[in-house]
């Protein structure tokens, strides 16, 4: 297994749509592999392929606690079918935007519909973190991204200090 470097605001690719998974594959399987390795190693509690630059429909999350059993979660196409009108808020971070937390408000609870890696098509309904992480992840592959669900001030402040700091790096 490989951990995969993971692309930081402002990488545009991160804005992208991503697409369908056709065939589940051997490219598609060590796709998963890596992008386990990757959050475990982060660590985060999700992550979706877009993070480490692959604009495809599969995400990863794992919300156990540390101490407890890994319940390791791969989804491909997934899709939220049903949402609460109830809603909770938490604390986001992202992986792509380190060491910046703001809270948002999303359903409490969610159904998704999704692919394991057997292509099989199942349902799973959310609640708590899980569910907040969910929303999370499916917002990354439609180019969503936590600090769009707050104000635009503290959005426009987030994304300026990140633009900068790229500014003094060699890539940009
Ligand atoms: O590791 C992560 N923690 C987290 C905390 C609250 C809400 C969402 C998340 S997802 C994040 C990893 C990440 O960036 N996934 O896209
Ligand atoms: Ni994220």
């Amino acid at each position: 297994m490989t951990t995969r470097p993971i692309l930081i605001i402002p990488d545009h690719q991160l804005r992208t749509t991503s697409a369908p998974v056709g065939k589940i594959d051997s490219e598609i399987r060590k796709l998963v592999e890596d992008m386990f390795e990757t959050m475990y190693d982060a660590p985060g509690i999700g992550l979706a392929a877009i993070q480490v630059g692959v604009q495809k429909r599969v995400i990863t999350i794992d919300v156990a606690r540390e101490g407890e059993d890994k319940k390791p979660i791969a989804l491909i196409n997934p899709e939220i079918i049903a949402a609460s009108d109830e809603t909770s808020v938490y604390s986001e971070g992202c992986l792509s935007i380190p060491d910046y937390y703001e809270e948002v408000e999303r359903p409490a609870r969610v159904a998704v519909r999704f692919q394991d890696l057997d292509g099989a098509v199942r349902e799973v309904e959310a609640e708590g973190l899980f569910a907040t992480c969910v929303q999370h992840e499916i917002d990354h592959l439609n180019g969503v991204l936590f600090i769009d669900h707050i104000s635009k001030l503290k959005r426009d402040r987030v994304i300026k200090k990140f633009t900068k700091a790229a500014r003094h790096t060699a890539a940009i």
